[in-house]
């Protein structure tokens, strides 16, 4: 029985996926590679220094360590420059009204991102205060594939795994929520995420009528 929701930030509940590909597509240009659909698509889920060691390893470069230390912050100085510019029109269709229903029905909401700015994208786009317990790269060891992102947000809105469902667009997301023993609707395709339990186009197709 689910009595516990968990979402994925970035393609879940905002568009981030595209300021992500605009910032890695500007630095992957220095080292010669032009970062590609499928790139994004790989990238998605993934920390920012996996990322990169993703983007060096395609354009068939290394860096010293001081100089990825340095790249890790420009990426992520353009990044923020992009999520500048969000308010709540950025959010994902049916996202508002996804949440109005979870909470009426008092359903417990947490985040569970592999992204180090949840808290600032959340606050840009009008969701901080919504949630019951927030887990993002700055609260775990181990990212995604691996569970305990949402293993940690199952244990702060004290849900055990197996009654959490996870709202996920990533294939690593997926991953980690299967290998924590959770429900699985994948927000997208199954031709992209076969390992989903089921997938639906964005939050707004959701039947809450299925809890
Ligand atoms: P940051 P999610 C992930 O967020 C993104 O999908 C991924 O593209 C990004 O590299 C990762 O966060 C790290 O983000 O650089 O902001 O720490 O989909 O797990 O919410
Ligand atoms: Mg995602």
């Amino acid at each position: 029985m689910i009595q516990g929701i968990i979402l994925d930030l970035d393609g879940v509940i905002c568009d981030t996926a595209k300021f992500h590909f605009e910032a890695w597509k500007r630095l992957a240009e220095d080292y010669g590679y032009s970062l590609t659909e499928a790139d994004n698509e790989a990238l998605k889920g993934v920390s920012r220094v996996d990322s990169l060691k993703f983007i060096l390893q395609k354009a068939n470069t290394t860096l010293s360590s001081d100089q990825f230390e340095i790249d890790l912050v420009r990426k992520n100085q353009w990044y923020l420059e992009l999520v500048q510019e969000m308010d709540s029109s950025f959010l994902l269709d049916g996202v508002a009204d996804f949440f109005e229903k979870a909470i009426s029905l008092n359903i417990p909401l947490a985040l569970g991102s592999a992204s180090k700015n949840a808290n600032l994208v959340l606050e840009k786009v009008g969701l901080l205060n919504k949630f019951n317990a927030i887990v993002d790269a700055n609260l775990v060891v181990n990212g995604k594939p691996h569970p305990e992102t949402f293993l940690k947000a199952a244990e702060l809105i004290q849900i055990a795994p197996e009654n959490c469902m996870v709202f996920e667009d990533s294939a690593s997301g997926v991953q980690a929520a299967v290998s924590g023993k959770m429900f699985v609707v994948g927000i997208g395709t199954q031709n992209d995420l076969p390992l989903a339990n089921y997938c639906i186009p964005n939050l707004g197709a959701f039947d809450f009528n299925t809890l």
